[in-house]
């Protein structure tokens, strides 16, 4: 089964996915590579956890409204990055990122994920170091392999750029101290944050030391457009991309892009909700993942913050079946795909495709 076969083909097709509760998506084994710890929590887990830390509830109250984009809102990339910073005072403590971690994979479970990697960038402050932030995750991690044996979890540290280089040099020393530590947990590192005011490639060092270590690399690229640092990117090869969407030559001026994406084949991380409540596409139909499927190039799709942007694993398989007339084979196609791209290990790999196999056996 091809998933570039033409719309007309698809329309044909009598299995159609629905948007409803029924949604046989929800159903769907899947794979969710691309989430941001902090911007994965629902509003119920920002309640409780602004309980947990009273001196919290009332910036919670007030900023309720703005803590989550809702349904055909519309916000900046920067609009976003000052939500972030809001969702960090109810996880300034190692017991509060912990119960965050924990209610994030129970969230991912329940909607049949059967693979996440989270990603998150350590923290310091006066109630907690940097350590006890990823033990905190790794422990919740752990924990929650016994209270939700459905889902493999791993970790993925971020570096957030719009914190410079020096604050990097120390996450990617603590990325593979933690990897040396839990090799079965700590499995890659990432490259986020705000963009503007530095450059991917003066990361580039500290992200081949973590590779050089054994982790495996995603970065961010593309999310916004800028050629020259998204070329740099690609050649640099990371093993993911997360976003992309100025890749494809109706959204930049080289086209060179596009044939380095061909040749390197580098899997994209899709979020289609986080890019349109982002502002930087349009539309679904606008979305670069109609390009990604047409042209037969790996990619996975993703939910990024679905707290922040009110979506889930689920929503985002049943807008990219809707909007690209997908059937419901196609979307198990596209997960099981995914399975390939993860940073976890091989034998890890041929067991989530056993699974895989098993269940459209029964769900035929
Ligand atoms: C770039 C993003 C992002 O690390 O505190 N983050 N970086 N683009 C995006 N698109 C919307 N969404 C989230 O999770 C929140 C952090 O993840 C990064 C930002 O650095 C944000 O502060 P953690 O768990």
């Amino acid at each position: 089964m091809s998933l570039a076969e033409s719309a007309e083909e698809r329309q044909s097709k009598t299995k159609r996915c629905k948007l409803d509760d029924e949604s046989p998506l929800m159903k769907l084994p899947k794979i969710e590579l691309h989430a941001h710890l902090n911007g994965s929590l629902s509003k119920e887990t920002i309640n409780i956890l602004a309980s947990m830390k009273p001196d919290s509830m009332d910036m919670i109250r007030n900023a309720d409204d703005m803590l989550l984009i809702g349904e055909n809102e519309q916000k900046t990339l920067e609009d976003c990055f000052m939500i972030f910073k809001l969702i960090h005072e109810v996880t300034d403590r190692p017991e509060l990122i912990k119960f965050a971690t924990k209610a994030v994979i129970k969230d991912f479970a329940k909607e049949n994920t059967k693979y996440l990697e989270l990603r998150s960038t350590p923290r310091s402050n006066d109630y907690m170091t940097m350590d006890q932030y990823v033990e905190a995750i790794v422990s919740a991690i752990r924990e929650s392999s016994l209270d939700e044996p459905s889902i493999v979890v791993k970790f993925l540290v971020s570096i957030d750029r719009s914190k410079g280089v020096e604050m990097a040099k120390e996450i990617t020393s603590l990325a593979i101290k933690y990897h040396k530590k839990h090799k079965d947990v700590v499995v890659g590192m990432d490259m986020s944050g705000n963009m503007r005011g530095s450059k991917a490639r003066d990361f580039f060092d500290l992200l081949s030391e973590a590779r050089a270590a054994g982790m495996k690399i995603s970065i961010h690229a593309a999310e916004v457009h800028n050629d020259e640092e998204t070329e740099d990117v690609l050649k640099f090869e990371p093993e993911r991309i997360g976003h992309g969407t100025f890749i494809p030559p109706l959204k930049c001026q080289n086209p060179r892009l596009m044939v380095l994406l061909q040749e390197k084949r580098i899997p994209l991380e899709v979020c289609l909700t986080s890019n349109l409540k982002g502002g930087t596409v349009d539309s679904f139909e606008d979305h670069h993942l109609g390009v990604l499927i047409s042209e037969e190039l790996p990619f996975t799709i993703c939910t990024d913050d679905k707290g922040v942007f009110s979506t889930s694993l689920t929503k985002e398989y049943e807008i990219a079946a809707k909007t690209f007339k997908l059937t419901v084979e196609q979307m198990w196609k596209i997960s099981y795909d995914s399975i390939d791209h993860i940073f976890g290990e091989e034998e890890l790999k041929s067991n989530l495709k056993k699974y895989w196999q098993h269940w459209k056996e029964d769900n035929p």
